[in-house]
C-alpha cells in the first residue's frame, strides 16, 4: 500500500468562477488545430521536456505509466523516419486504403508526401508498453491504450499552451519507428507527433465541430 497524503486542490473554485473558467478554457482550446505545414524554426529542448513532464501527469491503469516519449530533433533520424513513413503511405494511398477511406480523406487533401516529418523541429514518437521489463520478468500493464491516449491528450494541450502546433500522425504500419529508434521489445509505436511553429502561410481545412447535442446526452 502507498502511504496516503491529504489531497490538496490548488485550483478549487466557486460555481460562478467555475462557469467563467470552463468557458474561457473552451474558448482558448477551441482554435487548436492539426497543422501539417511547419516552419523549421527551432524549439528549445527545455520546452519539450516540460511538455513531456506535463503529459506524464496523465492518469494510467494501476499507475503503471505505460508510455515512453521519444523526442527527436536529429536531422538524419527525421529524414530516415520520413523516408520509411512515405514508403508505407505510398502503399496506403495506392492500394491498401479502401475506396471509402480515400473518399473520407479527400476533403483533407492528404497524400503520401510527409514534408512535416523533416520540416518540424521536433518529432515526438509516443510508444505504449503492454508490459514492463524487470530484467527478464514481464510485469503486465493495464488499460494501456486508454492510458497512453489520455497522456497524448495532455501532451497536445501542453503543446497548445506553450504556443506550439502539432499533428497527430499515424503512418501505418508504424513498426519502422521501433526499428529506427531501437526501442525494446515491450514498446510499440502509438502516435507520431511533429511539433513546432506553423509556417507563415500554413493552411488548415475549414472543418466544423459537432454541436453539443450531437456529441452529448444528459440524464438529469
Ligand atoms: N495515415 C495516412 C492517412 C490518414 C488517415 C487518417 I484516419 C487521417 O485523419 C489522415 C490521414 C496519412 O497520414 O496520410
Amino acid at each position: 500500500m502507498y502511504p496516503f497524503i491529504k489531497f490538496f486542490h490548488p485550483n478549487s473554485k466557486r460555481p460562478d468562477e467555475m462557469r467563467k473558467a470552463s468557458l474561457e478554457f473552451y474558448d482558448w482550446l477551441s482554435p487548436r488545430r492539426s497543422v501539417r505545414e511547419f516552419s523549421d524554426q527551432p524549439v528549445d529542448k527545455e520546452v519539450i521536456e516540460n511538455i513531456l513532464k506535463a503529459a506524464s501527469t496523465a492518469p494510467s491503469g494501476a499507475n503503471k505509466q505505460p508510455w515512453t516519449f521519444c523526442a527527436i530533433s536529429n536531422a538524419e533520424l527525421k529524414q530516415r523516419i520520413r523516408k520509411a513513413a512515405e514508403e508505407e503511405e505510398f502503399e496506403n494511398y495506392h492500394g491498401r486504403m479502401s475506396e471509402e477511406w480515400l473518399r473520407d480523406l479527400a476533403p483533407l487533401g492528404t497524400d503520401e508526401v510527409k514534408e512535416f516529418l523533416t520540416h518540424a523541429p521536433w518529432l515526438i514518437v509516443v510508444f505504449k508498453k503492454a508490459y514492463d521489463l524487470e530484467g527478464t520478468e514481464k510485469r503486465k500493464n493495464y488499460y494501456v491504450t486508454e492510458s497512453v491516449g489520455i497522456a497524448c491528450g495532455f501532451l497536445l494541450i501542453a503543446l497548445h499552451n506553450a504556443g506550439l502546433v502539432a499533428l497527430t500522425h499515424t503512418p501505418s504500419p508504424m513498426n519502422f519507428l521501433k526499428k529506427i529508434l531501437n526501442r525494446p521489445e515491450n514498446e510499440s509505436p502509438f502516435l507520431l507527433i511533429p511539433v513546432g511553429y506553423a509556417s507563415d502561410n500554413a493552411m488548415v481545412p475549414d472543418i466544423k465541430r459537432k454541436e453539443l447535442d450531437e456529441i452529448a446526452s444528459f440524464y438529469t
